[in-house]
């Protein structure tokens, strides 16, 4: 208790912390602080919260409120939103009608963005390490301290000449374009990204189809039949509201159909016309044997394949011949019966028919395929780019430069090369965007594979939510000599922030500038602004305005590329060429309306078979082989600007063919590149099994993870109101299995898992570790599978996410409203074990291998084998 006097501690005090004090901050010393209920005291408090209200109860009245647009961020999928702010508190969110693609719908998480800005716990002024890395003691400094340190480090690497030992690693960003002049300008490519755990085998499966999309836009609200595979589109997906509404809309205004694929009866499953339990990793030869079913009964669309594809109806016809209905029960558990019905009704509703997918299909050794497999699907019925079928927007995820320009100068790419950035190991992960594989990067530093001086880490949680995240991350995070310096940007105190050097608090997507943008459903090109709805508290900066001040530091050579006041100033910049097409000022016209949707270009249906402008057409020839269109640029060297079809030149597809790509030469090519022995690795889609799977012992079980409606992965569990409704995470196990073992409901089960077969870390079958998590017996999951959700069980982000109710802290100063919410983080956070609770929930990422998939490098994370063991 001495201590105490001389050293704060506890997350609570972050914000009463003085210039140079000391702070001690571990999930052990937040918990210290547990008194216990003080029932009578917490009365006397509200009913004075009341009467300082003036009512009976906390009452907005939002006619009087402010109204700003910005964008959500509480998950991936972006939607528009438009903040209320009364006396300069945010004190309600709700969708921006003007957004395209959510209008005004939001989610449960969306709504709950209030409760972060407010957060007592947050981390409000630059710290710095004081003790040994890990211990938790930090001191508050200055900015100028911070960036300076940051600064000076960069230049040393520099001056060094190993640019490239400057690395940032990012989870969800979404100022790529930021990081990206940063890191060109110090001339290092050693953008760590998270793509690779997140969905780089669809995206990859979408770029080497169609040649370009990030995500298909199906056109759901005007589809007779939806199939999904494994994209639990009505709890996450990274269109969740997007998809959502219109999958609906389809459902009772055209009578749609939807089908699901998911091994576990999620919440997509249950509101599903038909739910398919297929065994984990076998939706691709599920999707191969449909298009068999459609193919054998000549129900495809031979003159769409004919002209649009890279392999013509006949060819593809006797190659899929091989994969049939009875074939693929044996390999899904699926009957061949149910396939054949299913897919003649897809066939029979098209070209008003969409078969998607997501992670459910792709985070797995062979989604590429899988992916490729159901797009292909689309291809056969000929709905790609129809109504009510398969359609794509062009580069969904990038503000588009020609209406938004970077501002001039820009610096140019960066020379220096890292085998962490670009593992030779994987061939196709930067093929047609720069997936990475971020799942290694750990590894690599470990094995010396490229050495890091700098480490910036921002909007990621990886012993949190990256596998082996408790084992490997942490042993390479807390190492000096591996990672020397690492400066975190974080919101909360986060294990992440926890192993730095320096902790840079951040300001919430409530409280910063950015573009953001997603594939609109209503396939028009669209930009939204993030503005912030309020100022941050305390000393909080964004990163992006942190980027341009250590940028300035680092020396004019990096600071002509940042000759922005702030961050603001950059996005006003980046508004400019709008004016022109808005009449009027282009950033204010972005601050008013928080979107711009382009309305000048129809709706992108039928991208392919769009005319080539007469512009582009200037100068150019057509082969007469391949009746390509070839036009020679000023370096002399031709390249494709559309093809000939029916006389006529279209755009066509962005593939080597300009056509859709069932067959990508550069898919074999990578394959024989690494040794891939697999069978029939020859660039077209074909199916292969999972090799963990194939070696599974009859005792051993299927271990796959999911993601709830209310959470996204290591950011929400500090949220009190979705901590609130979903805290704890059991183990989703089979009726029929657990019965075999003697598992009930509640009863604590020994996970053991195993390291996979055939991946770089490993012989195979060695333990990996034990895990000891509670049971939910249900009759909704896979005989051979269990599934336990991810976001729960940290011990950090203060006491909401690790449901330590603890005694009422200083209120902070540069939030004087916030009593109500400071009192549930006291009182009611019921869930806590010491009040009878089930406790904060189990991380399951600890025991999750590491198992980067064949040539696109994506984290198979739903290929894990274990066993289990009632205790
Ligand atoms: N609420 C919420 N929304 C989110 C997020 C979030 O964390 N929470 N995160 C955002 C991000 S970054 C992403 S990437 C997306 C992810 O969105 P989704 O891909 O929709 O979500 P996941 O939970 O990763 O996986 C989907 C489903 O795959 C199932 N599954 C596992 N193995 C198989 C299989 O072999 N076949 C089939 N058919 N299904 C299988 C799981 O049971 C799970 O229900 O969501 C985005 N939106
Ligand atoms: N078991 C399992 N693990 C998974 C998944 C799964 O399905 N199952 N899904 C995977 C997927 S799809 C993804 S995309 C990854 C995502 O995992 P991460 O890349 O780690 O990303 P997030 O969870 O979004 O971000 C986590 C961190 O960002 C911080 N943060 C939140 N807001 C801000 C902010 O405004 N500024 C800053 N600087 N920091 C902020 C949070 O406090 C938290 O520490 O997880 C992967 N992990
Ligand atoms: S789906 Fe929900 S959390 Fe995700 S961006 Fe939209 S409103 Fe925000
Ligand atoms: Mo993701």
């Amino acid at each position: 208790m001495k201590r105490r006097q001389f050293i704060k501690s506890g997350f609570g005090a972050l914000s009463t912390l003085a210039l140079g004090e000391t702070i001690l901050l571990t999930p052990n010393d937040a918990q210290a602080q547990f008194i216990g209920y003080r029932k009578k005291e917490l009365i006397g408090q509200r009913k004075a919260g009341r009467r300082a209200n003036g009512k009976g109860r906390l009452q907005n009245d939002y006619t009087k409120a402010k109204v700003v647009k910005s964008v959500c961020l509480n998950c991936s999928t972006v939607c528009g939103i438009e903040g209320y702010v009364i006396d300069g508190r945010l004190v309600k969110i709700g969708g921006n009608p003007a957004d395209p693609n959510n209008g005004k719908s939001l989610c449960a998480k969306g709504q709950s963005g209030p409760t972060i800005n407010n957060y007592p716990e947050r981390l409000l002024f630059p710290l710095k390490r004081v003790g040994k890395r890990g211990e938790g003691k930090w001191q508050r400094i200055t900015w100028d301290e911070a960036h300076g340190e940051i600064a000076q480090r960069i230049r040393k690497a520099m001056d060094d000449g190993k640019p490239e030992e400057v690395a940032i690693q990012i989870g969800r960003s979404r100022i790529g374009e930021e990081m990206g002049r940063f890191l060109n300008a110090i001339g290092s490519p050693s953008l760590f990204n998270h793509r690779a755990l997140c969905s780089s085998n669809k995206r990859a499966a979408n770029y080497v189809s169609l040649g370009e999309t990030d995500w298909e836009s199906g056109d759901f609200a005007r589809s007779k039949y939806i199939m999904n595979f494994g994209a639990n589109v009505y709890e996450a997906h990274q269109g969740a509201i997007h998809a959502c509404k219109r999958i609906i809309q389809g459902r009772y205004d055209n009578g749609a159909k939807f089908v699901y694929f998911d091994v576990r009866l999620s919440n997509t499953a249950g509101r599903a016309d038909e739910w398919f339990c297929p065994n984990p990793g076998s939706d691709g030869a599920i999707a191969l044997a449909m298009g068999n079913a459609i193919m054998m009964a000549n129900k495809h669309d031979a003159k769409w394949l004919d002209t649009w594809s890279n392999v013509n109806a006949a060819d593809l016809k006797e190659w899929i011949s091989r994969y049939t209905p009875e074939w693929a029960e044996s390999v899904s558990g699926i009957k061949a019966a149910d396939i054949r019905r299913v897919a003649l009704e897809f066939a029979a509703a098209a070209p008003a028919a969409v078969a998607f997918t997501n992670r459910g299909s792709g985070a797995h050794y062979n989604g590429f395929n899988n992916d490729r497999a159901v797009i292909l699907l689309n291809a056969i019925v000929g709905s790609i780019g129809k109504p009510g079928g398969y359609c794509y927007t062009v580069e969904p995820t990038r503000v588009p430069p020609t209406v938004f320009p970077q501002p001039m100068p820009r610096p140019p790419a960066p020379k220096a090369r890292s085998a962490i950035e670009n593992p030779p190991e994987w061939p196709l992960a930067n093929k047609w965007q720069r997936m990475k594989v971020g799942e290694i990067v750990y590894q690599y530093i470990k094995e010396g594979r490229g050495k890091i001086q700098v480490f910036l880490s921002y909007c990621v949680a990886s012993p949190q939510t990256w596998p082996e995240g408790r084992t490997l991350t942490v042993d390479v995070l807390s190492d000096e000599k591996l990672i020397p310096f690492h400066a975190c940007s974080d919101i909360v105190y986060s294990e992440q922030a926890h192993w730095a050097d320096l902790i840079l608090p951040d300001a919430t997507y409530m409280e910063r500038w950015g573009f953001d943008t997603r594939n609109n459903m209503e396939l028009r090109d669209y930009v939204t602004l993030r503005q912030p709805i309020v100022q941050p508290p305390g000393e909080c900066k964004s990163f992006a305005d942190s980027m341009i001040d250590i940028a300035k530091r680092i020396g004019p050579a990096t600071a002509q590329y940042f000759q922005f006041k702030d961050h603001e100033d950059w996005i006003r910049q980046r508004c400019g060429a709008l004016s022109k097409r808005v009449n009027e000022d282009g950033f204010e016209y972005m601050k008013k309306h928080g979107v711009w949707q382009d309305m000048s270009k129809p709706k992108y249906y039928d991208l392919y078979n769009w005319d080539v402008p007469a512009a582009e057409l200037k100068g150019t020839r057509v082969d007469e082989a391949t009746q390509m269109i070839y036009r020679k640029g000023a370096d002399g060297r031709e390249s494709a600007v559309g093809i000939m079809v029916d006389g006529k030149p279209r755009r066509g597809f962005i593939t080597p063919t300009r056509k859709f790509a069932v067959y990508h030469p550069d898919i074999e090519a990578a394959a024989k590149q690494v040794g891939f022995t697999e069978d029939h690795q020859n660039g077209m889609p074909e199916y292969f099994p999972i090799p963990s799977i194939s070696n599974m012992k009859a005792d051993q079980l299927h271990l796959v993870t999911f993601k709830w409606n209310v959470h996204t992965q290591g950011r929400t569990q500090s949220q009190k109101y979705l901590s609130e409704i979903v805290h704890h995470n059991p183990m989703w196990i089979n009726t029929d299995t657990a019965t075999r073992h003697g598992i009930r409901s509640g009863d604590m089960v020994e996970i053991t898992t195993y390291r996979p077969y055939g991946h770089m870390m490993s012989g195979g079958g060695q333990v990996l570790g034990r895990a000891l998590i509670p049971a939910f017996v249900t009759e909704g999951i896979h005989p051979r599978v269990l599934a336990v959700s991810n976001t729960l069980g940290n011990p950090w982000h203060g006491r909401a996410a690790n449901a330590r109710g603890g005694r009422k802290q200083a209120l902070a100063a540069w939030n004087d409203n916030i009593a109500d919410e400071d009192q549930d983080l006291v009182d009611d956070l019921w869930w806590d074990e010491r009040k009878g609770g089930t406790g904060a929930g189990y991380n399951v990422n600890a025991i999750l291998p590491v198992q980067p998939a064949p040539l696109v490098g994506m984290q198979g994370w739903y290929d894990t084998v274990c066993s289990i063991r009632k205790v």
